[in-house]
């Protein structure tokens, strides 16, 4: 890695990048080699490969346990675990959810014929914003969708009492939010039901995969029938169901992941802490905050770019990306902008002020396992020799 002490050792003027191998957000976690490679042998040994096999029955019950939630029913991905959640809680018609989400949130309505009615976010949380839910609901509206975006909590409180008021069903895309609590109670025990992924970009990963925990035993039934093609037992079908099932190599992957995830929320707190460190006189750029004294996994590195830094976000992508570091503009330009949404739904934007105005400022930064303090201080080094030059790099981009 070269050291950056001016301009021209910046790549956008030509230098070599600063990184030889490319620095990504979404890096793996894995946990020990060892406990998996052992846990994949035996599975080979028992020649039980998927179909509610007992490393998934495990991996069920040590994440009741961990969240203090009577159900887990683990899924094949988060978005499935969506759709099957939807489908359970029996929502039809219109369901609010923010378009600041990843697609899925959305996708996973759309898929099955539900209109994802788009509502606006609290541009201090970046979550669902209650008076907007409020003003989005119509005759049609049979449920909200909240995000834990980040894994930083929604209002549960505002969401709960507008789901109450208008006789809503209330569920959470709690993807981002594994391990992390609210007023000292574990997502996880939020509305109806809530929803983990566990793919591979995941603080914590299953290689893919998801959940769906509740504390609701008839929605837990109905899941579990549901992701197993409505089967109760041998030549005995009395639902209509999917494949939704998680394999045993996944549930394998998840267990020993579970016992590295202390040392795992760790390393992201130590890299979240290193950034924030770094970066505190940066004028115009901040990183969100993360309320420390709840859990919290810390796994996203979540950069606000303000209108007074000397840069445009998309500038200081552009910057990043020269050097090898491939932030992420997550989650711009927002669901209502994404193709099929745009179409179907062409005015959604007009009711979404604080939703446009964060995408254009947000960028995700690399953090976990893979990144190491140093690297940190490299990446920050870069956006500030590209501050302190702002219109030499403006130039430069411009001659692109
Ligand atoms: N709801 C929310 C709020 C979500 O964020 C997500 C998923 C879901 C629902 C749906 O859950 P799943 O059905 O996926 O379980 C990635 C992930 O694929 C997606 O799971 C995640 N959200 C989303 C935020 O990020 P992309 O389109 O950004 O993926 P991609 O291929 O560009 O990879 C992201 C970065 O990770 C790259 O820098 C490369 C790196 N990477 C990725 C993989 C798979 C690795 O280094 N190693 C890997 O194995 O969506």
């Amino acid at each position: 890695m070269k050291n950056i002490t001016s301009i021209n050792d910046l790549a956008i003027n030509g230098a070599p990048p600063a990184f030889s191998v490319p620095l990504h957000v979404g890096r793996p976690n894995v946990g020990n080699r060892d406990a998996l490679m052992m846990r994949i042998n035996e599975m080979l040994d028992r020649l039980w490969l998927s179909n509610h096999g007992p490393f998934v029955d495990e991996f069920e019950r040590k994440v009741t346990e961990l969240l203090g939630v009577k159900h887990c029913v683990a899924m094949c991905n988060g978005t499935i675990a969506l759709e099957i959640a939807i489908r359970a809680l029996g929502l039809k018609g219109e369901v609010i959810v923010p378009s600041f989400t990843f697609i899925a949130t959305a996708h996973a309505l759309q898929w099955q014929e539900i209109t994802p009615v788009f509502a606006d976010i609290d541009p201090k949380t970046h979550n669902l914003d209650p008076v907007s839910v409020e003003k989005m609901i119509t005759p049609r509206t049979t449920g909200i969708m909240g995000v834990h975006l980040w894994g930083r909590p929604s209002d549960t409180v505002g969401l709960q009492a507008v789901a109450v008021k208008h006789g809503l069903k209330l569920m959470y895309d709690a993807s981002h939010a594994f391990d992390c609590s609210h007023g000292g109670k574990m997502i996880g025990n939020f509305g109806e039901c809530e929803v983990f992924s566990f793919h591979a970009t995941k603080f914590f990963n299953t290689f893919e995969g998801g959940a769906v925990v509740t504390n609701n035993d008839e929605l837990a039934k109905k899941m579990r029938l549901m992701k197993n093609f409505g089967f109760s037992g041998y030549d005995n079908v009395i639902y209509i169901g999917t494949n939704g099932k998680m394999t045993e190599v996944s549930a394998a992957m998840g267990l020993t992941g579970l016992e590295s995830l202390d040392e795992f929320v760790k390393i992201n707190r130590r890299n979240y802490h290193a950034y924030q460190k770094a970066l505190r006189d940066v004028p115009g750029l901040s990183l969100i905050h993360y309320d420390e004294s709840e859990r919290c996994n810390f796994q996203y590195i979540i950069l606000e770019v303000a209108p007074e830094f000397p840069l445009k976000r998309d500038e200081l992508i552009q910057v990043l990306h020269a050097e090898n570091i491939l932030a992420r503009k997550y989650f711009w330009p927002g669901c209502h902008n994404m193709q099929p949404y745009r179409d179907y739904y062409p005015h959604t934007g007009l009711m979404l002020p604080n939703t446009d105005a964060i995408a254009k400022r947000v960028l995700v930064l690399p953090t976990g396992t893979a990144v190491e303090p140093q690297t940190i201080d490299k990446v920050v080094e870069i956006i500030r020799r590209a501050t302190m030059n702002a219109s030499e790099i403006r130039n430069a981009l411009g001659k692109k």
